[in-house]
């Protein structure tokens, strides 16, 4: 058994387009370097350039999960005794670490999932500021003392770590959503089991190590990678054995709703992130330009892959017709392609090629429910490409910028989650009117209004029922440091991020200590104060 710090990256035997190489990756249980039990890999590959392949990977079977579970709950006792400013420090570590090797991260990311360069960059960098955020509260991880209603008798709130983590994320934030979980997790004290999404694997293999060299012990984080229906299932269903004691998933509703029930009949703590269809309202008092920038950033940045990209575009009709103008020709010049090879593009490939399928169905449901198609073709082929596509179409999954307008509250693309470049656009009558349709979707995560009008501001932030509000800003750009999260269909209320993510990781335990060395009922044995009969006359006062 080899020790993930041991050895480099082995490489493997491949010729690759772009001349990187394809490395052999391993799942890392109890800081060893493991194959699957079974024997079996999948590879991970460029979606900007298919022909690109990043390593085999073990395609975990659910022993290999039990042998991960088991070795967190192994080093948990001596990790949550380990003080929290210690656990604090080795966090700081990796923060120090991610910042030394963001470079090489940013560019492994764009390389395995096709986001842009630089959006990758800004999300090493919000792993970077979690680590920051968390390194230091491991220096507060405060409790309270409290005072009791009876004499000599001391009382104390503590905060206690859960036990075993199950984290499963999604391929669209591969290194900030894990550490948005991982990193409040094991700075309260708990240990985990870590899937890797299935398409960023070797991301996941470089983050996990680096968590090793920062001076992680061995067992507190434990990587499987894997599939969903596999793994992942495994990692879930160990709720109904007492292997886990808090699944933390960020995905679909469905598949969020699943693993709900999973962990409510065992009374397994579950923190939810799911799905959105966030809106943007425009009122004739915004800032146009302003507007426009904002909606298209928030419809098409990362190719509208972002839990909080913009689902519905409700536009007061009143600037309807000016905002449309600017805003399609914005869309109609998008610059896509890969940001490995091309420079200032907005957005780059779709995350894989099951992304781009199920992106593909959510176009056919704006077809079908009859919304007016202003732009977009579907997927970019060689023959079929906007005039600002840069690049070979046939070497990945790209998709045109979508805008469909017309759209009502009855047609079903209003409701669903369109995950990818698309942008659903609804006239509003009124403020009242906007307000109802952004409250009209089943979800509640990110919102934006824009808008001068103060009173209308307030109303809007007041009267939308959603985890997170943009006021003159786009849906996406949560800080590291706010509570990340949303209502409804979108998550079970729980929280990532800042302080508040620590409730999720973590339970209260009160503790009383008798000092008067006899038994003191509460309640009971409480001296009273009564009051004097209320006989004194103000009324001459009056
Ligand atoms: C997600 O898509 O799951 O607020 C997370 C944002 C990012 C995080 C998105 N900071 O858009």
């Amino acid at each position: 058994m080899t020790h993930v710090l041991e050895t480099g990256f082995e490489e493997l035997n491949r010729e690759n387009p772009n001349g990187s190489p394809a490395i052999r990756g391993y799942n890392i249980v109890d800081g060893e370097l493991k194959s699957s039990s079974s024997g079996a890999t999948f590879e991970s590959r460029n979606p900007a350039w298919v022909d690109d392949c990043l390593g085999e990977f073990p395609l975990s079977t659910e022993e290999d999960v039990h042998a991960a579970l088991k070795s967190a709950r192994k080093a948990f006792p001596s990790w949550s005794s380990t003080p929290a400013p210690t656990r604090g420090q080795v966090i700081g570590n990796m923060g120090r670490l991610l910042m030394d090797y963001k470079e090489d991260l940013v560019r492994l990311q764009a390389r395995e999932i096709g986001k842009t360069l630089k959006e990758c960059g800004g999300e090493i960098q919000e792993a970077i500021d979690t680590c920051l955020f968390f390194q230091s509260e491991g220096r507060r991880l405060y409790g309270q003392t409290v005072n009791s209603e009876l004499q000599d008798k001391e009382l104390f709130t503590y905060r206690r770590a859960l036990g075993v983590c199950g984290i499963i994320n999604a391929c669209n934030f591969p290194s900030a959503v894990p550490f948005w979980k991982m990193i409040p997790a094991i700075m309260c004290g708990n240990t985990c089991v870590w899937k890797s999404p299935q398409d960023s694997p070797m991301l996941s293999f470089a983050l996990a190590r680096i968590m090793h060299e920062a001076g992680l012990p061995n067992g507190v984080i434990n990587l499987v990678h894997g599939n969903g229906s596999g793994a992942g299932q495994s990692l879930v269903d160990s709720a109904d054995l007492g292997m886990v004691n808090k699944i933390s998933f960020t995905g679909s509703t469905s598949v969020g709703k699943m693993i709900g029930e999973i962990c409510g009949r065992n009374l397994v703590s579950a923190s939810l992130e799911l799905g959105g269809k966030n809106p943007l309202v425009v009122m004739p008092s915004a800032d146009i330009d302003n507007a426009v920038e904002g909606a298209y950033w928030a419809a098409f940045g990362t190719a509208g892959q972002r839990c909080t990209s913009l689902g519905n575009l409700i536009l007061h009709q009143d600037i309807y017709d000016e905002f449309m103008e600017k805003f399609m020709e914005m869309v109609e010049n998008t610059r896509i392609g890969d940001s490995m090879r091309h420079e200032d593009v907005l957005y780059g490939s779709m995350l894989s090629e099951k992304y781009a399928i199920d992106f593909l169905k959510g176009v056919e449901i704006c077809d079908s429910d009859g919304a007016k198609k202003m732009f977009g073709e579907g997927a970019i082929t060689d023959d079929n490409r906007p005039t600002n596509f840069l690049g070979e179409a046939s070497d990945g999954s790209y998709m045109w910028p979508h805008v469909y307008v017309d759209v009502t509250e009855e047609m079903s693309c209003f409701h669903e989650e369109i995950f990818g470049p698309l942008v659903t656009v609804v006239k509003a009558k009124s403020f009242d009117h906007a307000l109802h349709l952004a409250n009209a979707s089943p979800f509640g995560l990110s919102s934006a209004c824009y808008t001068n009008d103060r009173l209308e501001a307030y109303r809007f932030k007041t009267g939308i029922k959603a985890g997170m509000t943009g006021i003159n800003n786009s849906t996406t750009g949560a800080e590291a440091h706010l509570p990340f999260g949303g209502v409804k269909d979108s998550g079970n209320g729980t929280r990532e991020s800042g302080i508040w993510v620590i409730e999720a990781y973590s339970y209260w335990h009160a503790v009383n200590d008798e000092l008067s060395g006899k038994l003191q009922l509460a309640q009971m044995d409480v001296e009273e104060i009564h009051i004097e009969e209320a006989d004194a006359d103000y009324s001459a006062l009056a």
